[in-house]
């Protein structure tokens, strides 16, 4: 028994917004879970303190499944980011405060090491194709294994994935979501010249990704991954919206690029038939928008059982107590395909102090006991909360669309 005696939200913005929860027991140990749902932070830092933290106090820290059972059934409104984000930051923070008290790292209470690392991609963003290519040769340098490539489209002032930042890409931001213009056509022109240059420059022992960030139709969709089928990709990503999870059908009977979705799911229930029916091949759902480690290793189960694998969000907004439990997830779970890895800022890094690391392309999660990563509470509240809503978009003549 290691009952809980109090838990709290710590909102901290050391260059961009964080939640984290904090649980404290009587046995001495206390763990740490990700909150954060970027643009939409408070929302969840207030059903952490206003509805969930009172049903914690008094509950033993280490009955973790019991704990999301009443979570999840207890709400009766079930589902949805919010909700899902609170029940996840619970979850880590629990996983930890086990870890801790069991004196190992989490990944070796989910089965131990599977493999020696996760490999992640990193994200060469660039204005044109050649400020790209010349951004994925110093990931090449620095030992990654696989890429993503994001170019600005000549003709649209502003591409998603694209920013001025050398390293770092952060979309939120302003008083007001910026509205920014797309183009299909462009696009659709655009992106092929991209890989092709791509290949030419960086070579085939390069894994190479794309993001499309829900842009296109099914049949757009299907159009672009058949003019990507040359280059090789090792994912296209959220070719299309995923409300409508059969609508992946139509991109299936076109292409045989890879296809990954999911950044945005909060459940199973989002991905099921997208798995059942084997129409993806990575599921990008993550620890802290859906549900923590224990419902993502659901979804990693059913996953498995279609040969989809593992290829879970790791941008920025996701802090890096969400990195330190993708890491013990993804060293675990047998069904691992890949882990998106942006690098915070050194102010974030120094908020998160953590045992996780990156070498020659694969990262660890150490081996601390627990999640392996801390929050500095002096230094998180000298970074004050800041408004900041992620951009939307219209097509040319205003129409609003996905961003
Ligand atoms: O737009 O995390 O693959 N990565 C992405 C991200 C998302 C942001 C949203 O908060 O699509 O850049
Ligand atoms: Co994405």
């Amino acid at each position: 028994m290691a009952r809980i005696t109090s838990a709290r939200v710590i909102v901290t913005c050391p260059g961009r917004n964080f939640v984290t929860l904090k649980i404290e027991t009587d046995e001495g140990v206390y763990g740490i879970g990700d909150a954060t749902l970027n643009g939409r932070e408070l929302a969840v830092a207030s059903y952490l303190e206003d509805h969930v933290i009172p049903c914690l106090i008094g509950r033993d820290a280490h009955r973790i499944e019991d704990i999301w059972q009443y979570l999840y059934k207890g709400a009766y409104w079930r589902r949805g980011p919010v909700t899902m984000s609170a029940i996840a930051a619970v979850d880590m923070a629990l996983w930890d405060i086990k870890g801790k008290l069991a004196g190992l790292p989490v990944y070796q209470l989910l089965g131990g090491a599977a493999r020696e690392g996760c490999m992640v991609y990193g994200h060469a963003n660039g204005s044109d194709i050649a400020e790209t290519i010349e951004r994925a040769h110093e990931y090449l340098e620095q030992g990654y294994k696989a890429v993503r490539l994001q170019s600005g489209v000549p003709g649209l002032a502003a591409t998603y994935g694209v920013s001025g930042e050398r390293f770092y890409y952060e979309p939120a931001k302003g008083s007001l979501p910026d509205e920014t213009l797309w183009s299909t056509s462009k696009y659709m022109r655009h992106v092929p010249e991209l890989f092709a240059r791509g290949r030419d420059a960086l070579g085939w022992d390069i894994h190479l990704l794309h993001d499309v960030h829900h842009r296109l139709t099914p049949i757009e969709a299907g159009r672009l991954g058949k003019d990507l089928e040359p280059y090789r990709l090792f994912w296209l990503e959220d070719a299309t919206p995923a409300e409508n999870q059969a609508g992946f059908r139509l991109i299936r009977q076109h292409t045989t690029t890879p296809l990954a979705v999911g950044e945005i799911f909060s459940s199973v229930w989002d991905a099921k038939q997208l798995i059942e029916e084997q129409l993806i091949d990575y599921i990008r759902a993550t620890v802290v928008h859906a549900g923590g480690i224990t419902h993502l290793r659901r979804i990693a189960a059913l996953a498995d059982l279609y040969q989809v694998r593992t290829g879970c969000h790791g941008a920025t907004d996701l802090s890096p107590v969400s990195m330190a439990a993708a890491l013990n997830f993804g060293l675990s779970v047998p069904n691992f395909g890949i882990q998106e890895y942006m690098r915070h800022t050194a102010e974030t890094d120094e908020v998160f102090p953590h045992a996780y690391s990156l070498s020659n392309g694969l990262m660890h999660p150490g081996d601390k006991p627990g999640l392996g990563v801390d929050i500095d509470e002096a230094l998180a509240a000298k970074y004050e909360y800041k408004r900041a809503y992620l951009p939307v978009n219209r097509l040319e003549d205003g129409t609003m669309w996905s961003w």
